[in-house]
């Protein structure tokens, strides 16, 4: 099976990006091996403080986060890091040519329960004439980025990554450590029966989203005269790896319970990369109005409505939004 590396040359991928990408997963090895310890290494459960979005933060957050900061900031090649544990960009090397963005440690809520989670992250070129710790470093739209991935803590640990061209599979070898390849071009089926929101919040749902899940949950007696099943993993690292896996629809609308938060999911180190994602496996991500990676980041920690998989049913949806 081929290994990371010479998947990544034959790419021809940039000698410089090829080793900053190795950096991240050195981090996200580490983090596996945390994450397959559980309650023996001490590594459930929540800490005190909360990340500047009001989250409680649990201790393999704050873990996860100081594994990839410690090691990115080490890397040469790094200009700034952003995070979701981190309140603001986080200045590395003034020569970097390289900016990371990521979201340590995705699905939180699953971390006590051994539920799956993962870690996600973008790398974008850094921006010459701003200084490291300028936060417009980070304003650039998805269509910039120069890699997306994640890497998914579950049964397996499995990377799913771009770097502009196809979107690609490896998994993890514990026999050596490294990456091997396990589908070298996924594919994301242009239609499905599969939908994943969460349900719960049904009510606080504007209209469009209320019309749109009635419409599938009619099924054969509506009018889309097929019955469609759900899924939710409460963890969007989980939902996109099944929805690239095999098709289906994900979606975290904007709603009504907190109109200062009326979107959950964030741009820069969540939605943008899964968008790359997606959209590299022949699917589509929109934010009901517009392609996410056309969205140019206004802030490090913004946050936008995410509808994103199967692009004939992602179609579809958005037409209820423009409507
Ligand atoms: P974090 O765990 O990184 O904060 O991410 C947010 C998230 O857990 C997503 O992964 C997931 O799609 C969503 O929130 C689940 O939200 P809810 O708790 O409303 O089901």
């Amino acid at each position: 099976m081929q290994r990371l590396i010479p998947t990544l040359r034959s790419d021809q991928v940039d000698l410089e990006l090829l080793m900053l990408i190795r950096t991240v997963l050195a981090g996200c090895k580490e983090i596996s091996f945390r994450v397959s310890q559980g309650a023996l290494g001490g590594v459930l459960g929540s800490t005190l403080d909360e990340n500047i979005q009001g989250e409680q933060q649990k201790k393999l957050d704050v873990i996860a986060n100081q594994l990839l900061k410690s090691m990115l900031l080490n890397d040469t090649n790094v200009r700034a890091i952003a995070s979701e544990e981190e309140d603001s960009i986080v200045a590395a090397h003034e020569d970097g040519k390289y900016l990371v963005a990521f979201d340590p440690l995705d699905g939180s809520s699953n971390i006590d329960i051994n539920g799956q989670i993962g870690t996600i992250f973008t790398i974008l070129p850094a921006i010459k004439e701003l200084s490291a710790d300028d936060p417009k470093q980070f304003e650039q739209s998805g269509r910039n980025q120069l890699a997306a991935g994640y890497v998914l803590y579950g049964p397996s640990t499995m990377l799913v990554l771009t770097t502009g061209s196809k979107t690609r599979c490896f998994t993890l070898d514990r026999t050596h450590g490294g990456f091997l390849l396990t589908n070298d071009e996924v594919r994301v089926p242009l239609q499905t029966q599969e939908f994943s929101i969460n349900m719960a919040n049904s009510r606080f749902w504007f209209e469009p989203t209320k019309f749109y899940i009635n419409d599938l949950l009619q099924g054969e007696s509506g009018i889309r005269k097929k019955r469609f099943n759900m899924r939710w993993n409460a963890a969007m690292v989980g939902d996109i790896h099944r929805v690239l896996t095999r098709g289906g629809i994900f979606l975290y609308p904007e709603d009504k319970r907190d109109p200062a938060k009326p979107a959950k999911l964030r741009l820069l180190y969540e939605a943008m990369p899964m968008a790359m994602l997606v959209e590299n496996a022949g699917g589509k991500a929109s934010t009901g109005l517009q392609d996410i990676l056309d969205i140019t980041p206004d802030g490090l920690h913004q946050r936008v409505p995410v509808i994103m998989g199967s692009s004939d049913e992602v179609e579809r949806c958005c037409y209820y939004y423009t409507d």
